[in-house]
C-alpha cells in the first residue's frame, strides 16, 4: 500500500461531521488527492447495510449480528473502495472505522475483544490506519449536541451508560496505540477543536503553512 489510511472516531455529538470537512479541506490543499468514505458505508451494499443497523425496525438486533453486519459491510468497503484507493496513492480519509467496533460492539455491546480482533484480521490482513484523530467530549456535552440534530437512530436512543462505556473504551484504545492515535479535547469551541486538529496535520503533512 502506498496512500494514507487515515480514520476519524468520536462519540456522539463529538463533531466527527462538521471537523471531517476540515480534514478533508486541509489535506486537499496541501496536495492530498483525497477519497473521503465512511463507516459502515462507502459502497452501495455497504450503505443498504448502515441502512439495517441504523433502523428502528430492527431494535433489539442481537448484538452477534450486529458485530457480522458491521464487519460484513467493512469486508466489502475494503474489497472495492479502500484498498483499491490506498494501492493508487491516494490518502483514504475515513468516518469511523475499526476502532468504532472496539468501542460500540466491544465496550458498547460487551462483545468480547478477541472476537472483534478475529474479525479484524480475517477481513483485514495486517491493513490497519497510519492515524486515527479520535474526537473526545464527555458524554453529557456531546449527547447534548446530538439531539439537537435529526431524530435519534437506533444506537443514538441508547442510554448514557451505553456511550460512557464507549467513551472509556476509545480512552482506552488510545492508551494502547499511543502512536497511532491523536486524542483531540472536542468539548471546546469549534475554533479550538480546529487548531487542534491543524496542529496534527501539520505534523502529519510537515506543513506549516495553512
Ligand atoms: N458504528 C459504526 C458501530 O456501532 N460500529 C462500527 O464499527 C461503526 C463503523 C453511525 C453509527 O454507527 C455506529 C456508531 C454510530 O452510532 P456515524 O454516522 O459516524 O455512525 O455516527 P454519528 O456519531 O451520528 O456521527 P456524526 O458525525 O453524524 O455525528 P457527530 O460526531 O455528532 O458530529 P456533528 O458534526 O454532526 O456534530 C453534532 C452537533 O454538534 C455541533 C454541530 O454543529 C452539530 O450540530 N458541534 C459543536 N457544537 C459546539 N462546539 C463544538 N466544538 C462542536 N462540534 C460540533
Amino acid at each position: 500500500m502506498t496512500g494514507l489510511f487515515i480514520t476519524l472516531e468520536g462519540s456522539e455529538g463529538a463533531g466527527k461531521s462538521t471537523n471531517l470537512k476540515y480534514i478533508y479541506d486541509y489535506l486537499v490543499r496541501v496536495g492530498h488527492q483525497v477519497l473521503q468514505t465512511r463507516e459502515p458505508g462507502g459502497t452501495p451494499l455497504s450503505e443498504s447495510i448502515r441502512e439495517l443497523l441504523l433502523s428502528h425496525d430492527y431494535d433489539g438486533m442481537d448484538s452477534d449480528t450486529e458485530l457480522l453486519l458491521v464487519f460484513a459491510a467493512r469486508a466489502e468497503h475494503l474489497k472495492k473502495v479502500i484498498i483499491p484507493a490506498l494501492k493508487a496513492g491516494q490518502t483514504v480519509l475515513c468516518d469511523r472505522f475499526t476502532d468504532a467496533t472496539y468501542a460500540y460492539q466491544g465496550a458498547g455491546r460487551g462483545i468480547d475483544e478477541q472476537r472483534i480482533a478475529d474479525l479484524e484480521t480475517w477481513v483485514q490482513g495486517s491493513l490497519r490506519p497510519d492515524l486515527t484523530v479520535f474526537l473526545d467530549v464527555p458524554v453529557e456535552i456531546g449527547m447534548k449536541r446530538a439531539t439537537n440534530r435529526s431524530a435519534p437512530d437506533r444506537f443514538e436512543k441508547e442510554q448514557l451508560s451505553f456511550f460512557d462505556r464507549i467513551r472509556q473504551g476509545y480512552l482506552q484504545q488510545t492508551l494502547k496505540e499511543p502512536d497511532r492515535y491523536r486524542v483531540i479535547d472536542a468539548s471546546v469551541d469549534l475554533a479550538a477543536v480546529q487548531v487542534q486538529i491543524k496542529s496534527v496535520l501539520d505534523q502529519l503533512t510537515d506543513n506549516n503553512q495553512h
